[in-house]
């Protein structure tokens, strides 16, 4: 697609940096670059240690494939840098922090300067227009509000559009479903499995989500499919786009997806550098179409500048379409540290959400469970999946076993599957945990 038809196949003014050519998109990153590399180096006291014990310096990044020469940044750097270290700004210079649950380890803490919150607006506004919202629309967000970057980030981008923001956050969704039917909101800024949760307490209160006002959902935070995409939008007929992104490197924002293709969300590469790695050997750079781990450094972050962050999110990067210049990314297929591995086979939740929705007895609610019974070496998988409202007993026998037969078929491992009774499985309030892990800690 032309930049003439990109432009033209929207009502919406877009950024002038979504219409640029890919040259001067990549000249832009050139200088921005070199500048964060200098920045982090001479600011962050962990960039400078890492770069001359790995026998760079700012100045090596002469063109961008030499971003391949400087270290990656973990999620355990933040963490031992922990609460402030990874700061480039003095403290009273820092507007905004954020920072993760911390439930598997120490808190990630994250900070941003007014500017940073003022590009951070600009690129979730950037990322809700590309999905459908417009100026003047009222937009229910129920992301959750708090520490988690979801909620705030993406109601600051709303209102950076010009929008009326209905700041809900997540759950309570019984007072969810009474303001989407008294306020009528244009679109709704959720995670997908909590859309889902939405959708089905609208139909045990006998209401048709359907029905309601909503014409676009803005839908991120986790995994999703292309069949839960169908499954969300023939249920409350609306049009659901994806958004991606991650505290470390910014928040929601990071890359959305276009409307009019809902093709994977683009990666806003004014502000972000992608790279893919391979995830086993990370000194392997891979090329366009390859999958392997989402690595990103941040171009115009002034609190914390982030250099070759490992986000640990399979994907691959894809030409792009809807706004030419900037890379889209492929689903993400799941988490490195999310993925299952069954008897040698490795499995991602998101391949049974894929595979179990396409048989019509099964509804989208399901968990595994990983066991290692007594006595057995080998991990065993157990699905348990909501059968949908109207299946009878042997309905759900059928589909049991069609389900097994076709992870054994599309995803090689053998499991058991148990169909269980409509809202017999818990539900999701934001980011759903679909793996309960029951095997004897090592
Ligand atoms: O989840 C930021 C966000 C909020 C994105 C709201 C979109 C909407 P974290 O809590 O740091 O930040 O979690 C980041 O969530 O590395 C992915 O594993 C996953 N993730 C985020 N968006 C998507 C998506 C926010 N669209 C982690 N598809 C990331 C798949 C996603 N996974």
């Amino acid at each position: 697609m032309t930049q003439e038809t990109a432009a033209a196949t929207t009502d919406a003014v877009l950024d002038r940096e979504e219409t640029i050519s890919r040259d001067e998109l990549e000249a832009l990153q050139l200088s921005r670059l070199q500048h964060t590399v200098a920045y982090a180096y001479d600011r962050v006291p962990l960039y400078k240690r890492k770069f001359d014990e790995a026998g760079v310096h700012p100045t090596d990044l002469r063109e961008l494939s030499d971003l391949g020469k400087f270290p990656f940044t973990t999620k355990e750097d933040l963490r031992l840098e922990y609460p402030f270290g990874m700061f480039a700004v003095p403290q009273h210079e820092v507007a905004r922090i954020h920072a993760s649950s911390g439930t598997t380890g120490r808190a990630t803490v994250v900070g941003y300067t007014k500017k940073d919150l003022a590009d951070w607006a600009k690129l979730v506004a950037r990322s809700l227009r590309a999905s459908g919202v417009r100026p003047g629309m009222k937009v229910h967000n129920a992301y959750g509000y708090g520490l988690f970057t979801g909620g705030m980030g993406a109601h600051a981008g709303a209102e950076a559009l010009g929008c009326t923001v209905i700041p809900i956050s997540g759950g309570q969704t019984e007072r969810q479903i009474t303001l989407i039917q008294d306020f009528k909101p244009d679109a709704i800024l959720a995670t997908p499995t909590y859309l889902l949760t939405i959708a089905d307490a609208m139909i045990k209160q006998g209401i048709d989500p359907a029905s309601t006002s909503l014409k676009y959902a803005v839908l991120g935070a986790e995994p999703w499919t292309e069949e839960m995409r169908h499954e969300l939008e023939t249920t409350m007929n609306l049009k659901a786009c994806d958004i991606y992104g991650l505290s470390e490197v910014m928040g929601p924002g990071v890359a959305g997806e276009a409307v009019e293709t809902q093709d994977g969300s683009h990666i806003w590469e004014d502000h972000f550098r992608p790279e893919i790695i391979d995830a086993f050997d990370p000194t392997v750079v891979l090329g366009d179409g390859e999958p392997g781990e989402l690595v990103f450094t941040s171009l115009t972050k002034e609190a914390l500048p982030i250099i070759r962050y490992r986000t640990k999110d399979l994907t691959r990067l894809l030409p792009g379409t809807a706004r030419p210049a900037h890379r889209r990314m492929g689903r993400i297929t799941g988490r490195s540290d999310d993925m299952i591995i069954l008897r040698g086979v490795n499995l991602f939740p998101s391949q049974i959400e894929e595979i179990a929705l396409r048989i019509p007895e099964l509804s989208p609610h399901f968990q595994l469970e990983l066991t290692r019974p007594e006595g057995h070496r080998m991990d065993q998988m157990t699905v348990k999946i909501e059968r949908r409202d109207a299946v009878t007993a042997e309905g759900a026998a059928a589909a049991a076993k069609a389900l097994q037969q076709q992870i054994k078929i599309h995803v090689g491992s053998s499991c058991t599957v148990d169909v269980v009774e409509p809202g017999s499985l818990e539900r999701s309030n934001g980011k759903l945990r679909r793996i309960y892990d029951m095997r004897p800690k090592a």
